[in-house]
């Protein structure tokens, strides 16, 4: 009997096909990669993926980003088989969206649409919304222009366009200066929380980063006994927690935040910088990273070169393999193996942990102690007689 799926009932999830180019610098391996994450992307948004596409090309065609040829195919398979969006692997021009639009007839979004989409369902707090609304209309600024003509192929050209013309530009003047509002509200909010952050400097700061769904969450829940919401999609969490964790006596604060992931929009990353003071202002870094996920490796660079953008490379950081209950091993690296290599070659704390299973949690906590110590030391020489 066919398994009965739980949305038969509901409205039916949109069905999205993928579309990615691989270019000379990249190895179909890489984006095969990027399109799984693509995938795992729409499946957080709410969608489900149906059929991935790729091209090879010496770089991206600049009216429609793949080949006509290639357009005539997805066209084809999106009319047999109903699909709803076509969901493009790297940021699209305004006029390449227009273009790609006219020719398929469903909506075309690109991997920034993507995440700010869901970024915009994540937002909780007042920050994270400000935030994200202010990405968004960043984002949608370039792009009115598309939005009037696709009115006026409706109502038709001529006449329209004196209209067409001022609309847009008082339409851009609403979203500038819903934009300037917006930042001086996160210049406000950014006020408080400096206030708040400094009532507590005084204690050693700790922060878990890393790529999204290496779990960052789970590790804190496990050290601070918090109850932050941990789940099997991509970007779980969007604010910054903050949580008092006492090891052998020694209190320190434990912050979780939002995941890190390759070809982030840019404007994003600007807006939320705020968001990842706590990790500017640390004194510890815990990069945790999902040993288990075959492109682990490439993770780690998309997180140190974030952590180079933010100024955060300089700080104490503590490397934290996690998952190794998942980790399958390769045709001849076992993980002793990799861990032997790593060990080798850096010189950095590094534990291999797994989180949901328990197991090496002490040998993080006693890393942990032992470095967030020697920082408390220094800052209180006459404390130490406490711990
Ligand atoms: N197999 C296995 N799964 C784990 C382990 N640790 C966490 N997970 C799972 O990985 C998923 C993501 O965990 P989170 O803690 O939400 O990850 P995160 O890094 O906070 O993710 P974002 O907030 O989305 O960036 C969840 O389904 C966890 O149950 C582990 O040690 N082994
Ligand atoms: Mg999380």
């Amino acid at each position: 009997m066919a398994v009965k799926k739980l949305y038969d009932t509901a409205i039916s999830p949109e069905k999205a096909v993928l579309i990615g180019v691989i270019t000379p610098d990249e190895s179909e391996e890489q984006e095969r990669e990027y399109l799984e994450e693509l995938a795992f992307l729409v499946d957080t948004a709410g969608g489900v993926t149906q059929h991935t596409f790729t091209q090879k090309v010496q770089r991206p065609d600049r009216a429609t980003f793949v080949g006509s040829g290639k357009l005539d195919e997805i066209k084809a398979y999106i009319d047999s088989e109903e699909i709803d969006i076509a969901v493009f692997d790297d940021e699209l021009s305004p006029s390449q969206v227009r273009n790609i639009e006219n020719e398929l007839q469903i909506k075309v979004l690109d991997r920034s649409n993507l995440i700010l989409d869901i970024f915009a369902r994540r937002a909780q707090t007042a920050q994270a919304k400000t935030q994200v609304e202010l990405a968004q209309l960043q984002y949608l600024l370039p792009r009115l222009t598309r939005m009037w003509t696709h009115l006026e192929r409706q109502k038709g050209g001529i006449g329209m366009r004196g209209p067409g013309e001022s609309q847009i530009e008082s339409d851009r003047r609403l979203i500038l200066n819903k934009i300037s509002l917006l930042k001086e509200k996160l210049k406000l909010i950014d006020k408080q929380n400096e206030t708040q952050r400094k009532n507590r400097t005084q204690l050693v700061r700790v922060a878990l980063v890393g790529y999204t769904n290496v779990g960052k969450s789970t590790i804190l829940n496990l050290l601070a006994k918090a109850e932050v919401f941990a789940e099997n999609k991509l970007f779980a969490t969007l604010d910054t927690t903050v949580r008092k964790v006492v090891i052998d006596n020694l209190p320190f604060l434990l912050s979780d935040t939002v995941g890190f992931i390759r070809k982030l929009p840019h404007h994003l990353v600007e807006c939320f910088k705020s968001t990842l003071d706590e990790v500017r202002e640390a004194d510890i870094l815990i990069h945790v990273v999902d040993i288990s996920h075959p492109g682990f490796e490439e993770q780690m660079v998309a997180v140190n070169e974030t952590l180079k953008d933010l100024d955060a490379v300089d700080k104490t950081i503590i490397t934290v393999f996690n998952k190794i209950d998942a980790y399958q091993q390769g045709v001849d690296t076992s993980i002793d193996d990799f861990k032997n290599s790593w060990m080798a070659k850096h010189s950095s704390p590094a534990v291999f942990i797994s989180a949901t299973e328990k197991q090496h949690l002490d040998e993080l906590k006693a890393l942990i102690y032992q470095l967030a110590a020697a920082i408390h030391t220094k800052r209180y020489p006459y404390d130490h007689l406490l711990y």
